[in-house]
């Protein structure tokens, strides 16, 4: 039986990120990103994991490709590592272009649509050692990148993503320091946040330059609707910081809007070095015109007010002082996430209306349950069904007006989850990471069957009830 039916010429796919599923990172001349620094210092990463092999990918592109495209996905989301490219971050190497050539190569061989991600978090350390993100000369190199990579690829992909998710690679990896280069400073976060949407507009209005007709540009914002725990002023109050911060900081720029005023406000006690790196024409440069945004999207956050209005907050962001995140309601998901599939529905119809109805990607999206390998099979219910729930709530925001083109699941590979290492699954296919052997999960066969039908429809045989 088929079910509601999603816009002809959906793209179906499945995403992953460079230093993730990789490895080969000493291969073709690739040079050092942060990631490979950060994974080797001791204690940053669990288990001491590093992507130094991850998933093999460098080597097993080929079969992997060939898994995702035997489900009857249509589109693959993959990333291009900065130090592959530009080993010092600055210098064209012709063998690691190579090998995204090679990639791109393969899919179009597989009528996979490529989907081009230019930066998801892996810097060259040549550029940190110069300052990183907080030195807004990196944003003009990744510009140059930017166009280095379309130089050699633009004859083949139309689809280009400038930067995955300036939140987490600012806030994460300036500000909390969970994520590489690891510093701890909200006051450089700010900064970093800022000359990376400089860098997404610096890109963006290079390769609008040269842009040949069919192809499309973008960025993927990563968001967290705000739900407040209680319906007070204080209560909306902490809801309105906290979404500012996490969703409209990194939203309205990149829509023409400017900063927001409350959130500027909202950060202005930890130094006033953010205000400093704005000059004159940046707003402009940064609302360089996409052609779709990238929605990420995982779980809400639950918050609620503090008695002190300034007091410090357990959730480590910048400028959010006065309240608390709390801990989300059951059922999680490994990694302790909620699922909440109606807060996916809210988010892209109120970012459709908050940008005038700009087309929107589902470029992420997904959970990380604990899968075991029985008889050559992963039995994984609980995935099927966070799809299954998380697919309807798409459809729901399509019927409600949203112009969304299309759906990426997070992720094609189980694969180096960041500051956790390797113990959160979150792919359609299971690695088993001592042997490299992949297994298709019943959630791949079940996201490839609704790709087929371009249509929401029933389970695969054996996985209960869900979808139903
Ligand atoms: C994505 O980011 C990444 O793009 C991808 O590489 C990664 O593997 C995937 O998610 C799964 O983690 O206290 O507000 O910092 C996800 C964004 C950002 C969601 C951090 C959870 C923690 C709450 N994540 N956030 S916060």
């Amino acid at each position: 039986m088929t079910g509601p039916e999603f816009p002809p010429g959906f793209l179906w796919g499945a995403a992953t990120a460079s230093y993730q599923v990789e490895g080969g990172v000493g291969e073709g001349g690739r040079g050092p990103s942060i990631w490979d620094t950060f994974a080797a210092a001791d204690g940053k990463v669990l288990g001491g994991a590093t992507g130094d092999v991850a998933c093999d990918h460098y080597h097993r592109y080929p079969e992997d490709i060939g898994l995702l495209a035997d489900l009857g996905l249509n589109a693959y989301r993959f990333s291009v590592a900065w130090p592959r490219v530009m080993p010092d971050g600055r210098t064209k190497s012709a063998a690691g272009l190579g090998f995204y050539d090679r990639l791109v190569d393969e899919l179009l061989s597989r009528d996979v649509v490529p989907v081009l991600t230019l930066y998801h978090w892996d810097l060259p350390q040549a550029l940190e050692d110069d300052g990183g993100w907080p030195e807004r000369d990196t944003a003009s190199r990744f510009a140059d990148y930017a166009v280095a990579v379309h130089d050699a690829l633009g004859d083949r992909v139309n689809q280009w993503t400038t930067v995955n998710e300036p939140f987490c690679a600012a806030f994460l990896g300036y500000g909390s320091g969970v994520h590489a280069p690891g510093v701890q400073d909200y006051d450089t976060a700010l900064v970093a946040a800022h000359h990376l949407l400089l860098a997404h507009g610096l890109a963006t209005r290079a390769l609008t330059e040269q842009a040949r007709p069919g192809h499309e540009f973008s960025l993927a914002l990563n968001f967290a609707p705000a739900i407040p725990d209680g319906d007070t002023p204080a209560h909306r109050e902490a809801a309105r910081k906290f979404d500012g911060i996490h969703n409209r900081f990194f939203l309205d720029p990149v829509l023409g809007k400017g900063y927001p005023e409350d959130v500027v406000a909202d950060v202005e006690h930890h130094g006033g070095r953010f205000a400093a790196a704005v000059r004159d024409g940046d707003t402009d440069v940064i609302a360089a015109a996409i052609d779709w945004l990238g929605v990420n999207y995982y779980a809400p956050a639950r918050v609620t007010p503090l008695e002190d209005p300034v007091g410090p907050s357990n959730c480590p962001l910048p400028g959010l002082r006065g309240l608390d995140v709390l801990p989300a309601p059951p059922p999680l998901t490994a990694f302790g996430w909620e699922q909440s599939p109606g807060t996916l529905t809210e988010l892209l119809r109120w970012i459709d209306e908050r940008s005038g109805g700009l087309p929107l990607i589902v470029a992420e999206n997904g959970a990380s349950f604990v899968d075991e390998v029985v008889d050559r099979r992963v039995r994984d219910h609980d995935r099927v069904h966070y799809f299954a729930e998380h697919l309807e709530a798409v459809h729901d925001a399509i019927r409600g007006g949203a112009d969304v083109r299309g759906y990426f699941a997070w992720s094609l590979l189980d694969n180096f989850e960041w500051a956790m290492g390797y113990t959160q699954r979150f792919g359609l296919v299971h690695v088993d990471f001592d042997t490299q052997r992949r297994t298709v999960k019943d959630s791949g066969r079940y996201l490839g069957r609704v790709a087929k039908a371009n249509a929401l429809g029933a389970p695969p045989d054996g996985v209960g009830d869900a979808g139903a």
